[in-house]
């Protein structure tokens, strides 16, 4: 029958309730809260209790109830809090993570590919500051003042103004110019490196996007040895049947110069849509050193001549695998990125 004593006596079980499992707690839980539990019987009791009592025993009751569910989910975070302290530091007979591997991007593959040649040629590798000075991006480079790639339509400057202003380099030829200032003759060397320009993004442009640039400075540095060596890379990059052909064209930093195509290895020669029908492909500019170029580093262009060639990594990786937007190379979609993936 309900009662004080009844509901205080139970109070007591409750605090006093021990279990060492689950099972244990759950058959607790049935016994006191469960469908024919004993604190269930006593709500079903409570109905005939005198209606003057209602209220006090109503409000025991319902402290009885919470108390016990209080007391079972404590139970149940001690014995969880066991189980964590008291189980091994880790199971040794657990399979190990299976680790994800990236594969190399499109990019990098084209850029190692581009170095390797090089190296083989005897060239060596430099890297410099994306955030360049004006000085080193063109001044040095025999950009006129008024030349438009100075122009803030053109590059992203960073502090611009005063003589000298700090912008991000539009091409890697600073990176060369910062090796004549420093460098002993001979210089034979290629700079990989990002560049900036300002441009609309499109299939075919990108505000970024990935240059090698290369530079040959010696005694007696002729024409033909520019075009030798381009010919010889063009055989390693795009197969040993590989023609090139020169085309003149003008930059600030090399007079003569000169735009450079390969034959198409698609068609060979045929004409297909890679190559617009031509048979050929452009790939690089190249040129003489301009004397005045050699001059502003330091260098008696009476003494020395020299070559110098640049490429965009992203056209070249195009060629290769003829990739038709640009944009993939920036977007990481691994339906994109799993196409290049090679197995170890
Ligand atoms: C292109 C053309 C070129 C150079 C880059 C260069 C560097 C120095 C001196 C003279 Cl320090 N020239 N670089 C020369 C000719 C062409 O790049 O179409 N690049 C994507």
């Amino acid at each position: 029958m309900i009662s004080q004593e009844t509901i205080e006596q139970m109070m007591q079980s409750l605090k006093e309730m021990k279990a060492a499992k689950e099972q244990e707690i759950e058959e607790q839980r049935v016994k006191w809260l469960g469908k024919k539990g004993e604190i269930t019987r006593l709500f079903e009791e409570f109905r005939t209790v005198s209606p003057e009592l209602k209220k006090e025993y109503g409000q025991k009751l319902n402290a009885l109830k919470v108390a016990a569910q209080q007391r079972i989910d404590a139970m149940r975070e001690e014995l969880s809090q066991i189980i964590e302290a008291t189980k091994p530091a880790s199971d040794l007979t657990m399979p190990g993570d299976v680790m994800e591997l990236g594969s190399r991007h499109p990019i990098s593959i084209t850029r190692e590919e581009i170095i390797s040649i090089f190296r083989k040629f005897g060239y060596s590798v430099a890297e410099g500051p994306e955030i360049e000075d004006d000085w080193h991006v063109f001044s040095a480079l025999n950009f006129p003042p008024e030349h438009p790639a100075r122009d803030m339509q053109d590059t992203f400057f960073v502090s611009p103004g005063g003589d000298n202003p700090i912008l991000l380099r539009t091409h890697t030829s600073s990176v060369q110019v910062r090796t004549m200032e420093r460098s002993d003759l001979p210089i034979r060397v290629i700079c990989p490196g990002r560049v900036f320009r300002n441009e609309a993004i499109s299939a075919r442009a990108h505000c970024i996007f990935h240059q090698v640039e290369g530079l040959y400075i010696d005694k007696n540095v002729s024409f033909a040895d520019l075009k030798q060596a381009i010919l010889l890379f063009a055989r390693e990059m795009f197969g040993p049947d590989t023609q090139i052909r020169m085309r003149p064209s003008y930059f600030p930093f090399t007079e003569p110069s000169a735009e450079v195509d390969v034959s198409c290895n698609i068609c060979h020669g045929k004409g297909c849509n890679i190559c617009k029908g031509t048979g050929w492909l452009e790939i690089l500019g190249c040129g003489m050193v301009d004397p005045n170029v050699l001059r502003a580093s330091g260098i008696d262009p009476e003494v020395y001549s020299g070559f110098a060639f640049g490429m965009g990594i992203e056209r070249i990786a195009m060629l290769k695998w003829q990739v038709k937007d640009l944009r993939h190379y920036f977007e990481n979609d691994l339906r994109f990125l799993r196409e290049f993936e090679t197995v170890v």
